[in-house]
């Protein structure tokens, strides 16, 4: 059934997360199975030493039925991956990350534990809500861009009415005039949606409306409120009890910066060694993202470019964690480097990653990476990574009416389990809890678009998202059904938020606001374990179950459907009595047939 054997991350299987490398860790195994002996196996360099677990009493801070076995897990590398044999009388079984199998599976399936690892835990307690500054709330039109104030790609800058839809002529040249000012303004509507994290995309000076070109990186832009604006906004979201995550735009600069001014004012500046030259037709004459000759890349093959955004002792990364940003969403993470690869890449971003900690040591560090972050992510570099390649684009393509974008193909239920699952036990489960999930951005359509303004299966999306392991993040506007005048990616998710009250859906917002405060006083779903216990074409439902130190256990389950009208989906719960989190409505344990509409949460403890 799944529940014969048990082992997990959590305090009654594993004693204490972050020992450190040289050590080991007590790791614990529950069994109703008739065992004769479990043996741990552990993957050391090239072979797999084979260790005896001794049978013990129930540990205080776990539950469940069966028998407990216990043994020493030698940490003697970054990630030590390990996998329980169980003995029966005529016969063997492994558990590994994948449930209870005959054979070994692959090495990739099997329990990983990262020695030394620390993670953001107040990240997992956390529910983000993405700002894009520009279009969130003009807090002081006094500092808003004028018309004509300057040229940006040839053309004059623009500045645009609030309710002026975005258009093709609005998005490159406009301003709407959101700024830092209106963010401070919004903290109460903030704290009433119960949201207590912020992404900023970047707020630095720079000449773009979404200002990915930074011309100074030590300088909020004054068109945001300068600097002043952003020690208030620290200053009260602190009070609000809201922390605040940057966007380090590290791969490129603005083509504005001085650094890059000097680099092309003479052949010999010192300066040029920060970029790379070529020479090819029709291509800027240096590398630059997506070869758009507004934003130069950088190559941290030099030393001096190291120390000015990481590892200085003023780098950009320090300066801005002392002033208040609780850590970094890092912009195409995975291009930050010397033009090599992702996995190339990594020492650098360890670097990235020590000097943020040593700044300030909860600081949580993230990257975006829309493709499989796997690689990346061994703990010693960054803690997560934006979550869109194992949780926002497979479930959005399952629950999307039609295909769109990055929807080429539909999936179903039990393919959207298996990709969720697969990059699920692919990470160590603090690295997972870690991840940064959405399921929009100002990069990708809006949600509520996509889904064809279907309400139940936006729920279900929202309900996926605040009870998926990792850190759910929202985006702007969101929670009052604020959608796209039409089809596509950016510009056309990027919408100024209304703030006149008729414009806005309450009933949704209200919601949504009780889905976040469900993830934010419920364990399970900061911190708890993973299992799926349902997939089906329409249909999906997982667990997740956390039991503190002292023996508390909280589990959640989340069922979510896409299908028009509700349909009987029959699943196996653990023993006791469960609530559902919105009707109040009680029920008990074992194989239960639940009502599938939209999203569900049913709660126990
Ligand atoms: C602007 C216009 C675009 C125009 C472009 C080129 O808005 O319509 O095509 O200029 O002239 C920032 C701005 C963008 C701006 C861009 C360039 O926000 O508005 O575009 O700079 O000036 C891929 C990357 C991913 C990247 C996206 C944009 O993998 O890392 O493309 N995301 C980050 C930020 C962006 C930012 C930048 C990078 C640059 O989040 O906001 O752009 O700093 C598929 C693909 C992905 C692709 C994804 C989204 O899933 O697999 O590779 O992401 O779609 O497009
Ligand atoms: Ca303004």
């Amino acid at each position: 059934s799944g529940f014969e054997a048990q082992h997990d991350h959590t305090p009654g299987y594993t004693e204490r997360l972050g020992a450190p490398l040289g050590g080991a860790v007590r790791v614990r195994l529950r069994t109703i199975l008739p065992v004769e002996s479990v043996a741990l196996k552990v993957v050391q360099v090239g072979e797999i030493e084979t260790l005896g677990a001794q049978e013990i009493a129930a540990p205080a801070s776990a539950s469940g039925p069966g028998r407990w076995f216990e043994a020493q897990l030698p940490l003697h590398d970054r990630r030590v991956r390990y996998a329980w044999q169980l003995n029966l009388p005529c016969d063997h079984l492994n558990l590994t990350a994948l449930g209870l199998h005959h054979t070994r599976r692959g090495f990739r399936s099997w329990f990983q534990y990262l020695p030394g690892h620390v993670a953001p835990e107040w990240a997992w307690r956390s529910v983000f809500y993405q700002i894009f500054p520009d279009r969130f709330r003009n807090g002081d039109p006094s500092n808003d861009v004028r018309t004509g104030e300057y040229v940006y790609e040839g053309r004059p800058v623009e500045h645009v009415a609030w309710d002026h839809p975005v258009d093709a002529h609005g998005d490159i040249h406009g301003h709407y005039g959101g700024d830092l000012n209106g963010i401070t303004q919004a903290l109460p509507y903030l704290q009433q949606l119960g949201v207590n994290g912020l992404w900023l995309t970047p707020i630095f000076v720079s000449p773009s409306n979404h200002r990915y070109d930074i011309t100074d990186y030590r300088q909020v832009d004054p068109h945001l409120g300068g600097d002043a604006a952003w020690s208030e906004l620290v200053q009260a979201s602190e009070q609000a009890g809201i922390k605040i995550v940057l966007d380090g735009v590290f791969n490129h600069m603005g083509n504005e910066n001085e650094l890059f001014r000097a680099a092309l004012a003479h052949e010999d500046a010192p300066e040029r060694a920060l970029f790379t030259w070529r020479d090819e037709p029709g291509k800027p004459p240096y590398h630059a993202f997506f070869d758009v000759p507004t934003l130069p890349k950088i190559d941290y093959c030099n030393e001096a470019a190291v120390e000015e955004f990481f590892s200085g002792e003023r780098s950009v990364v320090r300066h801005w964690l002392r002033q208040g940003a609780a850590g970094w969403r890092l912009d195409v993470a995975h291009m930050i480097g010397s033009g090599g690869t992702d996995a190339d890449n990594l020492p650098l971003h360890r670097t990235l990653k020590a000097a943020a900690r040593q700044e300030r040591p909860d600081a949580y560090v993230f990257g975006e990476r829309f493709f499989d972050p796997e690689h990346a992510l061994d703990g010693q570099g960054e803690d997560g990574s934006m979550n869109y390649h194992g949780f926002g684009l497979p479930v959005m393509q399952w629950l999307a009416r039609a295909t769109y974008y990055q929807e080429p193909s539909r999936l179903d239920g039990v393919e959207v389990a298996e990709i969720l699952w697969d990059a699920y036990h692919a990470l160590a489960p603090e690295v997972a809890l870690s991840m940064f999930n959405l399921l929009e951005s100002h990069d990708i359509g809006r949600a509520h678009f996509r889904l064809g303004g279907d309400r139940s299966r936006y729920l279900a999306a929202l309900t996926l998202l605040m009870a998926y392991p990792g850190v759910p993040c929202m985006y702007y506007g969101s929670e009052i059904g604020l959608s796209q005048s039409r089809p596509g990616n950016m510009p056309w998710c990027r919408e100024p938020m209304p703030w006149d009250e008729a414009k806005w859906d309450l009933t949704l917002r209200e919601q949504i606001r009780a889905l976040v405060a469900v993830r934010r006083q419920t364990p399970a779903l900061q911190r708890g374990h993973l299992r799926f216990l349902h997939a089906e074409a329409d249909a999906l439902a997982f667990l997740r179950e956390w039991t503190d130190e002292a023996g508390r256990t909280s589990r959640a389950v989340a069922l979510a459907s896409r299908r028009q009208g509700p349909h009987a989906v029959t699943v196996t719960l653990p023993d006791g009595q469960w609530q559902d989190a919105r009707s109040g409505e009680t029920l008990g344990g074992g194989e239960v047939t639940l009502e599938a509409v939209g999203g569900r949460l049913l709660l126990q403890g």
